[in-house]
Parts: C-alpha cells; sequence; structure tokens
C-alpha cells in the first residue's frame, strides 16, 4: 500500500517585526527557530520603517517575512508565532507598543479563517508597506506593484537576515 501522503503542503507567510533590543539579532533568533521545523523556504531581505499607530517616540522597526511550504494548519502556525514571541520575551502592555518580537501569521496558501483571535489573510496587510515590500519580495504573484503603492508609506531596504556580511 502506499505510504499516506498526508496533509498537503501550502505555502504560507509569517510576518516578523522587532522595535525593541537587538532588533536584528530578535528577527535572525525568529527565522532560526521557524526553520527548525523544517518547511522554511525563504526569508525575505530585512526593511526598517518608522512606527505605524501606538504610542510616539517609539524607536524603528525592522520587519521580514518568512515564506514557509508547511501541512500545518493556520492554528498551529498562530501557535508557532505565539511561541516564537514567548521566546523573546515579548511583555503586552498597549497596542501597538514597542515590542522584541511580532510574528504575524499572514497568508496560508488560499485559506481564509475568520475567528476571534485569528483572522487569515491577515486583515490589515494591504494597508501595510513594511509587510507588503518584503511580501513583494518573496511572492509577486501575490503583491504587484499596485497594491504596493496603495499601502503608502516608506521603507528602507537593508541587507538579508541569513547573513551579516552583505549588509
Ligand atoms: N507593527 C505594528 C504597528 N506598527 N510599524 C512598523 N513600521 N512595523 C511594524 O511591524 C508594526 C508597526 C503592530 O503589529
Ligand atoms: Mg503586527
Ligand atoms: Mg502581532
Amino acid at each position: 500500500m502506499p505510504a499516506d501522503p498526508g496533509p498537503p503542503r501550502r505555502r504560507a507567510f509569517i510576518g516578523l517585526g522587532s522595535n525593541l533590543g537587538d532588533r536584528e539579532a530578535e528577527l535572525r533568533r525568529a527565522l532560526a527557530s521557524l526553520s527548525s521545523g523544517g518547511d522554511v523556504t525563504a526569508a525575505s531581505p530585512v526593511y526598517e520603517s518608522d512606527p505605524v499607530g501606538g504610542p510616539p517616540d517609539q524607536p524603528a522597526y525592522l520587519n521580514a517575512v518568512v515564506e514557509l511550504s508547511t501541512s500545518d494548519s493556520p492554528r498551529a502556525l498562530l501557535e508557532r508565532c505565539r511561541g516564537l514571541e514567548a521566546a523573546a520575551g515579548r511583555v503586552r502592555t498597549v497596542r501597538f507598543g514597542p515590542r522584541t518580537l511580532d510574528a504575524d501569521l499572514l497568508v496560508v496558501g488560499d485559506e481564509r479563517v475568520d475567528e476571534p483571535d485569528l483572522e487569515v489573510p491577515h486583515p490589515r496587510m494591504w494597508e501595510r508597506c513594511f509587510v507588503l515590500a518584503p511580501l513583494a519580495d518573496l511572492a509577486p504573484d501575490l503583491v504587484d506593484a499596485a497594491a504596493l503603492a496603495r499601502a503608502g508609506g516608506a521603507v528602507r531596504r537593508l541587507g538579508t537576515l541569513t547573513s551579516s556580511s552583505d549588509r
């Protein structure tokens, strides 16, 4: 009998952000931890941007997007995101306040989830160029130039996460 192929793999994207502590190290650690799951296929370049929303006088953010080819459910991916934030010692005080690590599930194939604690695709991703710019690098089929222009705002592209020698 042929082996059960298990649940199908889908293309999923997780957005990472940090504006507290060693921001680049936080993103690097999150990528390494996700990669240990064996289903990461790509990581975008890192982008720096001014904080959108939240209290005034916050440090600038670093953001990146990680691509997976995964059989995990959206709920399982949300749990992985929460695990990354907990490992980064994230403390939740004010909404959109500064954070060592924010890990947001953006897209899981063409699945739609609308639950109190989980919405997929991420409900605000199309308004945020700090999400769309790195996502467009990995998935130009999902984010075209018009979508990027509509998001507005400014991001500065830095180097890649996998190596510091190219910064
Ligand atoms: N995340 C937020 C709120 N504002 N601004 C930038 N530049 N980058 C972020 O990741 C970000 C933000 C809430 O998740
Ligand atoms: Mg977020
Ligand atoms: Mg979040």
